[in-house]
């Protein structure tokens, strides 16, 4: 093996040796002079793409996409060198105009809305309009015809290469097929190369595909296009077989839901206590239930979060039921009462389904609906979905001031937002007699590290001692400082606080009368299992991790880590004192039904949760990957184990078969009805049915 490795070595330096002495390299710029200028003139376009794009250093002295978007560039040409001279310039001046042409579209596209294109979006009417304007509006901009330099270069080079006579020597010397083969091999060490770069992160937004600026980044603009291709193409290859059985399944499982789930509808004492309240929805990023529950020093980490909890309904036991599509996920869940979608997500692969949605049956009941989140709109395709979700008004980015003083972590803070929204829900509150908005906050996100942004918060533990002379002093135990459990308690602390400052100038607006907060966090902030654990059992006097033999050793495994991803859920209301905590398991699909019958108005019958205060005790959360959740069991479905919740309580193989198989179906319903677009083929059913029925 270490022979062959010196060998290997020998004959590579022989061979760079053997380049640099007879000059090769110059020899093949010599004799490639179209090849080498159809790379040249393709990656600066791209090169260019980016930098009018993205104004960042990060990108700036990023090296990868360059070499992603050469080995794309040199392995389609490389099979150029298999035609004869004219078929070649063809080959490459035909691939210089996609390139030329994807470069300028998505520079257009970005001009108008902040994002990269994508193919998926061609479908979509309301996209055509906007960017034909756009078209119009910046045609005139010197950097979008920039790129028209590429095939204009390549045109004239052949042009004076023809001239100078030059290919007919070439053509004389070269062998096509081995030209060919070089530079494929070339292109393919590039494409290799830079795979073998990739973190597992990189790849794990590449799959994902929405995190646009990320992966233009990362991929440059061409595999980004080619990427984006083939996803635009899965839901619809998805949605092309198995539709019968999906029919029919979607069929039963509703049937028999209206005839057998005593649950699913019915009144009881909270129906219709919010009839006809205004209503704003917080979706709190990242919040997690642990930070109301947790005290550094006697100061709560969520003072404001814990009165409103107090005074209201508090639902303690309510969890996210997110996929890979994490925030937009949760927006589905809670608007939709469905889970998210087995492969790519709800918001970006189907987001031209029919969905019956919170923000649809409140404009239906004579609401105006709105949205408002500070990043950019196309972040999870929200601009698209929100509209199809039924929010009449988006209010992103561009409607709000952003600028650097005011920026924390991914955009503008969420006390200058909500400062900048109160200005905004003002006007709604004059124009309309009713009104239902969610309001998507941002600071509190992953990695949680602008820690001097979030103010004052200790979290390490602190306590004053009475030294021999009797004078005091503040010796500080180094806890929680400095690690991202710490950190993320510093940054709830300031979402917290934004959130108090929000209820506050709604008030002196006069803008509480007669309208209900609803507050939810959207998913946990997937903090490390570590930090838990010394949250939980640090010994200050030794600054260590308790043993685990300690009497109060507080145990925190795998499912204590799912359990405690719990996000809070609140309901309150300025006149209506609920004081009210409902500790029953909860799912973020619950949500919308428990709401419905607050507001008095019709539930959606594809709803897949629960009004709270009907199920109560016998509710079930289903999790995306087929673990569930009761009062009795947390069942992991990977590993077929499960935990009782309540150690007196024998549970029994039936009860875990039941759940079980209660969660496969659901999540197999769901998944069809968002793929199979079956509320929209149900509806045209119905319709039919009817107009049958009035014929005859
Ligand atoms: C982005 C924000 C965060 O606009 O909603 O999304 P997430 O990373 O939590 O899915
Ligand atoms: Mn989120």
């Amino acid at each position: 093996m270490k022979k062959k490795l010196q060998k290997l070595c020998k004959n590579t330096k022989r061979y760079i040796k053997k380049v640099r002495e007879e000059h090769l390299i110059k020899q093949y710029i010599k004799e490639n002079p179209l090849f080498i200028t159809y790379i040249l003139i393709n990656v600066l376009n791209s090169t260019l793409l980016r930098f009018f794009t993205i104004n960042t250093v990060q990108n700036y002295l990023s090296i990868k996409p360059i070499i992603a978007d050469l080995s794309v560039i040199i392995i389609t040409g490389s099979l150029g060198f298999l035609f004869k001279l004219k078929g070649r310039f063809r080959y490459w001046l035909t691939f210089t105009i996609i390139f030329t042409a994807t470069c300028m579209v998505n520079s257009v596209y970005y001009t108008f809305y902040t994002s990269y294109a994508s193919f998926s979006m061609l479908s979509l009417t309301q996209f055509l309009g906007p960017v034909g304007d756009a078209v119009v509006q910046n045609v005139v901009q010197l950097k979008d015809l920039a790129y028209l330099c590429a095939p204009t270069i390549f045109l004239f080079v052949n042009h004076k290469m023809k001239k100078k006579g030059y290919y007919k020597k070439i053509e004389l010397k070269q062998n096509r097929k081995q030209s060919a083969l070089k530079s494929l091999i070339l292109g393919v060490i590039l494409a290799v190369g830079f795979i073998i770069s990739l973190t597992s992160l990189e790849i794990g937004r590449f799959n994902k595909q929405w995190n646009k600026e990320y992966i233009v980044m990362r991929f440059g603009i061409y595999i980004y296009q080619i990427n984006d291709g083939i996803t635009s193409l899965k839901p619809k290859i998805n949605s092309m077989f198995g539709i019968s059985k999906a029919i029919k399944d979607f069929n039963n499982y509703y049937e028999e839901r209206e005839k057998n789930d005593t649950y699913a509808s019915g009144t009881n004492e909270y129906t219709d206590t919010l009839k006809g309240k205004n209503i704003l929805v917080i979706h709190a990023e990242s919040l997690q239930t642990i930070a109301m529950n947790t005290k550094f020093n006697d100061q709560e980490v969520t003072p404001n979060l814990n009165k409103l909890a107090s005074e209201g309904l508090y639902f303690s036991n309510y969890y996210s039921q997110v996929s890979v599509g994490t925030s937009s996920d949760a927006e589905l869940t809670f608007t939709t009462s469905l889970m998210p979608t087995q492969s790519g997500t709800a918001f970006v692969s189907y987001f031209n389904r029919k969905y019956i949605s919170l923000p649809k049956i409140m404009q239906d009941n004579g609401y105006y609906t709105f949205s408002m989140h500070g990043n950019n709109a196309d972040f999870w395709n929200r601009r698209v979905m929100h509209e199809n979700l039924g929010y009449q008004k988006f209010y992103s980015k561009k409607d709000y001031k952003v600028t650097t003083e005011n920026t924390i972590g991914l955009g503008i803070s969420d006390k200058e937002f909500f400062k900048q929204s109160v200005a905004k829900i003002e006007k709604i509150a004059s124009k309309n007699e009713k009104y239902y908005g969610q309001i998507i906050t941002l600071t509190n996100h992953t990695p949680f590290n602008e820690v001097e942004k979030y103010g004052e918060f200790d979290v390490d533990i602190k306590e004053n001692i009475t030294n021999e002379d009797g004078s005091i002093s503040e010796v500080t135990y180094p806890y929680m400082e400095g690690t991202k459990l710490g950190n993320y308690f510093k940054s709830v602390h300031y979402a917290d606080s934004a959130i108090g400052e929000f209820i506050n100038e709604l008030d002196q607006k006069g803008l509480l009368e007669n309208t209900a907060i609803v507050i939810y966090g959207d998913h946990d902030a997937r903090l490390p299992e570590k930090d838990y654990n010394r949250l939980f059992n640090y010994d200050k006097e030794t600054d260590s991790i308790k043993d685990k033999e300690d009497s109060s050793y507080v145990k925190f495994d795998s499912y204590q880590y799912e359990l405690n991803r719990k996000v809070p859920f609140i309901i309150w209301t300025k006149e209506k004192k609920y004081n009210k905590e409902v500790s029953n398991v909860m799912g973020m699909y619950d949500a919308m039904p428990t709401l419905t019958n607050m507001l008095g108005v019709e539930r959606s019958k594809y709803a897949l949760g629960h009004d709270i205060f009907n199920i109560k005790e016998n509710n079930i959360v289903v999790f995306p990957n087929g673990n569930w959740l009761t009062n009795k069991v947390y069942y992991n479905s990977q590993k077929n184990e499960y935990l009782a919740l309540n150690s007196n309580e024998t549970i029994s193989n039936t009860y875990i078969d039941e759940n079980t198989s209660y969660t496969t179906k659901l999540l197999d319903v769901s998944n069809n009805l968002i793929v199979y677009d079956l509320i929209a083929k149900k509806e045209e059913e119905n319709d039919l049915e009817k107009n049958l029925k009035e014929g005859s």
